[in-house]
C-alpha cells in the first residue's frame, strides 16, 4: 500500500526525522548518516544484523515513557495494563519459538541476561537452601550471623566457562568482568591442534573444579557445541548448565541447530541477546524451565532497572518474524554463506581457525599475511569491508592487537547475499590482506598498528564492494530522498 506515492516505511522514517530535526538537527543527521553508511559498506560483523522497519518502529513510541518494575500482573507501578500485554505477547512468542517452559524478556542486554541467570541460579541453589535451613522465608528476617554466612557462601561459588581466547565471552568468567569477580572461575579451552572443543578436557576440569555453574556458548567459536554432552558433564558434577546462545539464537530459532545442538532442549537455563542472528532490537532474554522461573522473574529489581517496554514490544515483533517459515530459510542461508566464505578463503590459501565453520562465523587467522588483527581490520575497512579484530586461540598478540578477524554472515544474508557473493567477498578480503604489510612505528620498530597497503588496492576493492552492494539494496522500502 502506498500513501501519496510513498511506501509507509518511507513516510514513517521521513516524518520521524523531520520531527527530530526541529529539535536537534545533528541527531537527525547522525541517524540518516548511519543508514547511508550501512547501505554503503559490506557488514561482516558477526554480532550485527539489520532489523526490519517493523522492529525499528516498534521502539519509537509512548511505551518508552512507562515504568513497570516487577512482572506481568505484579508491578510496583500503577497503569501497566499495556506493558503487561506487550510483555505477555513477547514471552509467548519466545516460548513458542524456542520450545521453552518460561521466557523472561526484560533484560536490557546480554550481560544483563547473564547476570539475571547467575543470580537466579545462586538464589535457587544457595540462598533458598540457606533460608530453609534457617526456617525463615525472607532474607530480611535472617539473623545477623545467618545473613553473614549466606553472603559469604554466595561469594564462594564456582563458575566454569570457555576462555576468551578460545572464543568464550567476557561474561563467562573473564577476570576483569564482574562474572570473574563474582565467582571463583576457571576456563576450558579448545584443542591446540584442531581448535575444536575437547569434551574430555571439559569433563576433567569440571570433575576437579566442581563448579556450581557450567557455562557453554561463545562469541568467536566457529563450530557446533554438543549441548547434550555438556549437560551430561554438568549433571555428573552437580552443576547447573547455562548456555549463552546470544550469537546463534537465530540459528536455534531457524532450526539449523537441532537435537544435540539445540541448547534449549539440554540446558537448565539459556540466555541470549535479541539483536544478533535473531535480528531483533538490542536487548536480552532468559529462557528456563519452571523450577528456575520464579528466581529469573526477580531479575527486576534484583539486577535490572525498570524494563524497557518499547524494546519488549520490538522483541515481540522480531520474535513473531522469526516464527515465520521464511526465517528458517534465512537461518539455513546464514550457515551456507559462512561455509562458502570459509571455503573461498581456504581456496586462496588463507587460514580460518579450525579449517572452516559450522555456524554463522569464520575466524580468520591473519598471521600468515604477516599482520595483526588490528592492521587487518583497519586495512579491510579502508576498502569498505567492516569486520572486527578478534583473538585466536593462544593468541600471541593479546586481546588489543589480536591475530585474527571475525567474519559473520547474518547481516549480509538479511540483505540477500548468497554463496556466490561470499566467494567474491573471500577474494576481496584476500586481495586486501595479501597487498597489505606491517608498517613501522615512529621509533623504527615493527608496528602492530600501522600498515602499508599497496597503492590503488583500497580503491579497486572499494569499487568492487560498491558493485556488489548495488545488487542488494538495504531497506529498499525506505526512501529518505536526497541520498
Ligand atoms: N559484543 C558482542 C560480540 O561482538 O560478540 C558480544 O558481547
Amino acid at each position: 500500500m502506498t500513501i501519496s506515492g510513498q511506501l509507509p516505511e518511507s513516510l514513517a522514517f521521513r516524518s520521524g526525522l523531520e520531527v527530530i530535526k526541529r529539535i536537534e538537527p545533528r541527531i537527525a543527521d547522525a541517524i540518516e548518516s548511519e543508514l547511508h553508511g550501512q547501505r554503503n559498506s559490506l557488514k561482516l560483523i558477526a554480532s550485527e544484523n539489520y532489523a526490519s522497519p517493523a522492529v525499528l518502529l516498534a521502539m519509537g513510541n509512548w511505551l518508552s515513557d512507562k515504568y513497570a518494575e516487577g512482572t506481568v500482573g505484579r508491578r510496583f507501578y500503577a497503569g501497566c495494563r499495556n506493558v503487561d500485554s506487550v510483555e505477555t505477547i513477547a514471552a509467548e512468542h519466545a516460548r513458542e519459538l524456542f520450545g521453552a517452559g518460561h521466557a523472561y524478556v526484560q533484560p536490557h542486554s546480554g550481560i544483563d541476561a547473564n547476570l539475571v541467570a547467575y543470580w537466579a541460579i545462586l538464589a535457587q541453589r544457595v540462598e533458598r537452601p540457606a533460608l530453609i535451613r534457617s526456617g525463615v522465608r525472607n532474607v530480611n528476617d535472617l539473623s545477623e550471623s545467618d545473613w553473614a554466612a549466606l553472603r559469604a557462601s554466595l561469594g564462594d561459588q564456582r563458575l566454569l566457562g570457555m576462555s576468551l581466547d578460545a572464543g568464550g565471552h567476557l561474561t563467562h568468567g573473564y577476570r576483569p568482568n564482574i562474572s570473574g569477580k563474582m565467582f571463583h572461575q576457571r576456563n576450558y579451552g579448545t584443542d591446540p591442534k584442531t581448535g575444536l572443543l575437547d569434551y574430555d578436557q571439559v569433563r576433567e576440569i569440571a570433575r576437579e573444579f566442581r563448579p556450581l555453574i557450567l557455562v557453554a556458548g561463545y562469541s568467536a567459536f566457529p563450530r557446533l557445541v554438543n549441548f547434550r554432552v555438556m549437560r551430561e558433564i554438568a549433571d555428573e558434577v552437580g552443576a547447573t548448565l547455562m548456555v549463552d546462545m546470544a550469537h546463534f539464537a537465530g540459528l536455534v530459532a531457524g532450526k539449523v541447530m537441532e537435537g544435540d545442538f539445540d541448547p534449549v532442549r539440554h540446558a537448565n537455563i539459556v540466555t541470549t541477546t535479541t539483536h544478533k542472528s535473531l535480528r531483533g532490537p538490542r536487548g536480552g532474554m532468559v529462557l528456563c524451565d519452571d523450577d528456575l522461573a520464579p528466581f529469573v522473574d526477580r531479575g527486576c529489581p534484583l539486577v535490572l532497572g525498570g524494563p524497557l517496554p518499547h524494546v519488549m514490544a520490538s522483541k515481540a515483533v522480531a520474535l513473531a518474524e522469526a516464527r515465520q517459515p521464511q526465517f528458517r530459510a534465512y537461518a539455513r542461508q546464514v550457515v551456507d554463506n559462512a561455509v562458502a566464505l570459509a571455503e573461498g578463503l581456504l581456496g586462496h590459501g588463507a587460514r580460518p581457525v579450525t579449517g572452516g565453520t559450522d555456524n554463522h562465523l569464520v575466524l580468520l587467522d591473519v598471521t600468515p599475511y604477516g599482520l595483526t588483527g588490528r592492521q587487518a581490520e583497519a586495512a579491510l575497512l579502508d576498502a569498505g569491508i567492516v569486520t572486527n579484530r578478534n583473538t585466536v586461540p593462544q593468541d600471541p598478540n593479546g586481546a588489543w592487537y589480536t591475530s585474527g578477524v571475525r567474519l559473520g554472515t547474518p547481516a549480509l544474508t538479511t540483505r540477500g547475499f548468497g554463496t556466490a557473493e561470499m566467494a567474491e567477498i573471500a577474494d576481496l578480503i584476500d586481495t586486501v590482506l595479501r597487498q597489505t604489510a606491517p608498517g613501522t612505528d615512529t621509533d623504527g620498530t615493527p608496528s602492530k598498528v600501522r600498515y602499508v597497503m599497496q597503492e590503488g588496492v583500497a580503491a579497486e576493492v572499494g569499487g568492487r564492494v560498491t558493485e556488489l552492494l548495488a545488487g542488494f539494496p538495504l531497506y529498499p522500502e525506505v526512501d529518505l530522498g536526497g541520498r
